[in-house]
């Protein structure tokens, strides 16, 4: 599969060609990986469940999502699986599975409280709304309550904190390799660096991502957000 393709990403404007979401931004990795050509197609949180729902014909879809010969592919792992040439998983599925669940669920959860205020308010308002639908089950009072908690510079700082002690555990794992596994770059390290690049999006006063991805704590991290920018070739197409 050489073709250029089209990555169906999440925007936070209609018809606006940037990614927000972490997922879209590890496929971006594997095509870059592969030497895959790609273009972005930003999908608002409404667009994605009512016109691209209906241009796809997959009910349920997400992004990220490429259109195959064998139909839609959509969820970052599957996609991965569908193009993996053999190099994506240097030391096996389930090594590269593991960490991908646990920045799904880990490091999503201390990223979650500095990510989710920015992407409410960073939406037009019909965006909104779905967003507020779908991921917090309409409770307005607690994403009220989110975007109200950032405007406290400590509570800022003590999340900034929290994600970089749940970094930890990647800065001890690049004692061994420069990659998460191994050598050479993968979908592993695909799956950590979506959620840096969603985070480098994050506008939020008195917030410094660099903070937190290139904190004196964490040195092996920082080379590696950059190591794998540069083996996957990397733009990062945000708002
Ligand atoms: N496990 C999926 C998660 C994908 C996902 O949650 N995508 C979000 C955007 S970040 C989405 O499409 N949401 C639309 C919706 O839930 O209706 C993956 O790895 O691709």
């Amino acid at each position: 599969m050489t073709n250029s393709v089209t990555l169906y990403g999440l925007t936070t404007k209609q018809g606006t060609q940037t990614n927000v979401s972490p997922f879209a931004w590890k496929t971006a990795v594997d095509l870059g990986l592969l030497r895959i050509p790609y273009t972005w197609d930003g999908k608002t949180f409404e667009e994605i469940r009512t016109s691209f729902e209906a241009e796809t014909g997959v009910k349920g879809i997400l992004v990220p999502a490429i259109k195959t010969s064998d139909g839609w592919v959509y969820d970052s792992f599957k996609i991965a699986q569908h193009l993996d040439n053999g190099t994506l998983f240097p030391d096996g599925e389930a090594a590269a599975r593991k960490i991908d669940e646990w920045a799904d669920s880990d490091l999503r959860a201390a990223i979650m409280p500095l990510l989710v205020p920015w992407l409410y308010q960073a939406q037009a308002p019909t965006s909104q709304a779905w967003f507020l639908k779908i991921k917090l089950g309409g409770d307005q009072a607690k994403i009220d309550m989110l975007c109200q908690a950032v405007l406290d510079a400590q509570y800022v700082d003590a999340q900034a904190a929290n994600v970089r002690s749940k970094l930890q555990s990647i800065e001890e794992k690049l004692r061994d390799a420069p990659f998460l596994a191994g050598e050479r770059a993968g979908h592993a390290d695909a799956s950590v660096w979506g959620w840096y690049a969603s985070t480098r999006a994050i506008s939020i006063q008195g917030l410094d991502i660099d903070d937190i991805w290139r904190h004196e704590s964490l040195p092996r991290v920082a080379a590696w957000v950059d190591a794998v920018q540069k083996a996957a070739g990397v733009t990062l197409a945000l708002p």
